[in-house]
């Protein structure tokens, strides 16, 4: 027998997996189709490290796993290799970002064999190599020739200094991320993408796909979908002309209760609205608010500023001239840009009201409003209730007020019924150099082989990171609508299935290089070994939660993977058959593995095969019979592929483990067996239990002494002694 040679064994199996092309997908294979899909990585000249191992190493074992279970699975790879992280790697070593990227995929395509995965790198795929990119363009124009591209002048990020447009979140208070100068907005012609046209279309497909409901809500809130109104108020220049002012509002039932209205700074009626005297302190707001993000203009804990215009509006509902004010708060790209403001209804607008002491009128009565002592509101009441102070809408509840307020004004030409989304057009400009250049196009064959999309396609299966919860996925979900209502394609969500991995801490940081705290997994292969690194990844924690790593844990696994080796090698030709318990323990282990893979619970299913094998040591005395070794290897064979394909060719098999088919278990040999306790008092037999067969003494004590006949005999007496024989008999001597 020899010792567990894992870096022989390892190198042999790569080598033999690629000279045997045993990762490429045929067409022709049989079986259902099955495609399970990676987020691909960003080529962005950083390491691999543990942590991004993990979200492989669980893809990989899905994907072998779905093989065994006679799927034809495609398990392609590729690279995300556009983009400012790649352009900023390329600018910080001086070399252009092509060049630069193409160094880097060799390089961390070189770790990615590393971990044994079963990619087709035959369908490998780079996001900025032109034949990839012409079918980018390609779509670009398919969604231009139906009107979903368009140019428009927009406000963008933009740093002076940088000379770019940068998004929302390279605005670090309001300064660039990187130079450190502020960010102003400025007026940039932009390409957009329309996808507000498919906000309805991508809420609902959302309750047709299999993802956590965490993603689901997320992409919900970012979508954003709001019933309400547009309400027409007279806006009253200080020279007495007269504009009507669109407000959106959601709560048309409070519009007795609005005190003043506020517009967005950039608002195109502010500079016609504003009073001569006002117009110092109106221009230096508007200058400050340009150095605010979305995200800090929104945000609920800085102080609410504003400044009055001087100039008033009409209430339609009750012909009140209300105070027009400006205020940061209120955003243009949302709603009209303008909104009417309920102090007693609305926080953001209860806040502005104290701060600025304007009126706050109650027009919604319920017993949960906060009130002070005098009776005086404490703070907003926003939920439902009663309407008053609302002149014929008196004593109507909230809910049904709301569409009566909008049928009367309807009836004047003053007011609609109106949907709003939080949804954006996408603006799909990039100011940068390293980014999809948008079209110049001869595209002379197909983006995709249409018989090949339609064996494979949609994605079964999508592994990846969270934090890609709301763009990528929107954007991926949305070119998909868009490419089926062209007839590109037939179907129209493009990941059935979603599974997001947790992701890898150390000193309970996020690892990562910035932080200094990662770990490199090839110090740990070159000790321990691919296998013992991919399984350590999996025993870490439940996939789905972040985990801790710690260098210590990783030998328990290598001790196991040590034990099985010797096992397995000690016993690769026996002829015996399986004791009783040794079956029905295989039977169990089929199940628990199937299920535990099925349900992502990998951590725990490791923890499966290991009781197995400790209770093959102790139980069988190490001792296993091949039948059972083969099926061990098999359920294995996911998580340590490289490890079970020497000991399944150790044992003698022709081909791949990989071409083996999942064992099947019996359900009945998976239940706890039971066997017959007789109980006797004083020698005669007064009971007979079915028990379980693994019950201990204690168990079995109580079980006979609670039994009714024996409790009969025993008459109230206690008894003097309770022998019991393991799996046979319990006497109770009184
Ligand atoms: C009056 C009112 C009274 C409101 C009340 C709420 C409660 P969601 O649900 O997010 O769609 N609003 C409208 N446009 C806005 C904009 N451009 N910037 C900031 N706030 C805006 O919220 C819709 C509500 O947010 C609208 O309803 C409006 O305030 C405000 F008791 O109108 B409401």
């Amino acid at each position: 027998m020899k010792a567990y040679d894992f870096k022989t064994i390892e190198e042999k199996w790569q080598k033999v997996w690629e000279e045997t092309g045993a990762h490429r997908t045929s067409d022709a294979r049989e079986g259902p189709k099955y495609y399970c899909l990676d987020m691909f990585p960003y080529p962005s000249g950083s390491w691999l490290h543990v942590g991004h191992w993990r979200g492989y190493v669980i893809s990989d074992v899905w994907s072998r796993y779905k093989k065994l279970q006679g799927f034809n699975v495609l398990h392609p790879m590729g690279w995300d290799s556009f983009g400012l992280p790649a352009e900023n790697d390329a600018i910080k070593k001086g070399i252009h970002p092509r060049e630069n990227t193409t160094r880097n995929i060799i390089n961390m395509k070189r770790q990615l064999k590393q971990i044994g995965a079963m990619y087709d790198w035959d369908r490998e795929i780079n996001t900025s190599s032109p034949e990839y990119y012409r079918w980018t363009q390609w779509i670009f124009l398919q969604m231009y020739k139906k009107g979903l591209a368009y140019r428009k002048m927009v406000p963008i990020n933009w740093c002076p200094r940088c000379k770019t447009g940068l998004a929302n979140e390279e605005v670090i208070d309001g300064r660039c991320e990187r130079c450190g100068e502020p960010v102003t907005k400025k007026e940039m012609l932009q390409w957009m993408l329309r996808i507000t046209d498919y906000a309805d279309q991508l809420l609902e497909g959302l309750e047709r796909v299999d993802w956590p409901e965490k993603i689901k809500t997320m992409q919900i809130n970012w979508i954003g979908r709001s019933q309400g109104a547009d309400v027409t108020f007279q806006a009253i220049s200080p020279t007495g002309e007269q504009f009507p002012l669109k407000v959106f509002t959601t709560r048309p039932d409070t519009l007795f209760g609005a005190t003043y209205l506020v517009l967005a700074p950039e608002h195109p009626l502010v500079p016609k609205l504003t009073a001569n005297r006002q117009q110092g302190e109106v221009d230096s707001y508007i200058e400050r608010t340009k150095h605010l993000s979305e995200v800090e203009r929104m945000s609920e804990v800085s102080q609410k500023t504003g400044v009055f215009l001087g100039s008033y509006a009409v209430n339609p509902v009750n012909g009140e001239k209300l105070p027009i004010w400006i205020s940061d708060y209120v955003l243009l790209s949302y709603g009209t840009g303008a909104i009417m403001c309920v102090p007693a209804h609305d926080e953001r607008d209860f806040e502005f009201a104290k701060q600025f002491n304007l009126p706050i009128v109650e027009v919604i009565e319920s017993p949960e409003s906060k009130r002070g002592e005098s009776g005086e509101l404490l703070e907003a009441y926003i939920g439902e209730g009663v309407m008053i102070n609302s002149g014929r809408f008196n004593g109507l509840s909230s809910q049904k007020g709301r569409g009566e307020v909008v049928k009367w004004l309807a009836g004047k030409s003053l007011a609609e019924e109106t949907v709003r989304y939080k949804l954006r057009d996408w603006v799909f400009s990039r100011q940068r150099y390293w980014g999809e250049p948008i079209v110049s196009p001869h595209c002379k064959d197909r983006p995709f082989d249409p018989d090949a999309v339609k064996k494979w396609l949609p994605v079964d299966m999508y592994i990846g990171g969270v934090e890609h919860a709301i763009l990528h996925l929107l954007y991926a979900r949305f070119f998909t609508k868009v490419l089926y209502d062209l007839n590109f394609i037939d179907f129209d969500e493009p990941f059935l299935r979603l599974f997001n991995q947790g992701m890898v801490c150390r000193n309970g940081a996020k690892m990562s290089k910035s932080k200094g705290n990662v770990v490199s997994p090839d110090e740990l292969v070159e000790k321990y070994g691919t296998d013992t690194v991919r399984m350590y990844e999996l025993f870490i924690g439940p996939p789905e939660q972040d985990a801790e790593w710690s260098d210590r844990g990783i030998e328990g696994i290598h001790r196991f993977l040590n034990r099985v080796w010797k096992l397995v090698t000690s016993n690769l030709h026996r002829s015996v058959q399986p004791s009783e318990t040794l079956l029905r323990q295989r039977h169990l282990l089929v199940k628990n593995v199937t299920e535990g893979i099925e349900s992502f619970k990998l951590n725990t299913t490791i923890s499966r095969f290991m009781e197995f094998i400790n209770s093959a040591y102790t139980l069988e005395k190490g001792h296993l019979d091949s039948q059972t070794i083969d099926v061990f290897l098999i359920l294995l064979s996911p998580f340590a592929p490289h490890m079970a394909e020497e000991l399944w060719q150790q044992r003698g098999h022709q081909g791949s483990i990989f071409e083996a088919q999942w064992p099947k278990y019996d359900e009945a040999l998976t239940k706890p067996q039971e066997i017959t306790l007789v109980v006797q008092v004083n020698g005669k037999v007064r009971a007979k239990l079915q028990v379980d067969a693994d019950i201990d003494r204690q168990e079995a004590k109580r079980l006979a002494l609670e039994a009714p006949n024996v409790k009969a005999h025993l008459a109230g007496r206690s008894p003097q002694k309770v022998i019991v024989v393991p799996r046979r008999l319990v006497n109770i001597v009184v």
